[in-house]
């Protein structure tokens, strides 16, 4: 029982949980944090109201979804960062130009 408990314990320190407030103007999220392949962004916002795309690098340049993005919507979006760039953007009319989008670098 001892070891089970010990076996969960070690498994929630590997894995971080991010809350993300997902708004306009995210200029600056995450920065001074160090993020790790397998972390997880929760990113939290009225559904409806926005979304959260997962996009490549043009996408994320041009606020732009490229065909095929990955896109949630349920405003309580747990999405687990993959080792490299993970860029993420809304894709509702002018918000990603508005600053609503994040890179995430994990290690
Ligand atoms: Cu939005």
């Amino acid at each position: 029982m001892a070891l089970v408990a010990l076996c969960c314990m070690m498994c929630l320190a590997q894995a971080a949980e991010y809350n993300v407030d997902w708004v306009m103007n995210m200029h600056g999220w995450g920065n001074g944090r160090s993020f790790a392949a397998g972390d997880v962004l929760v990113f939290d916002y009225t559904a409806g109201a926005h979304n959260v795309v997962e996009v490549d690098q043009t996408g994320y340049n041009t606020c732009t979804p490229n065909a095929g993005a990955p896109t949630h919507t349920s405003g309580h979006d747990r999405i687990t960062l993959h080792r490299g760039t993970n860029l993420f953007i809304c894709s509702f009319p002018g918000h990603c130009n508005g600053g609503m989008k994040i890179a995430v670098k994990a290690h």
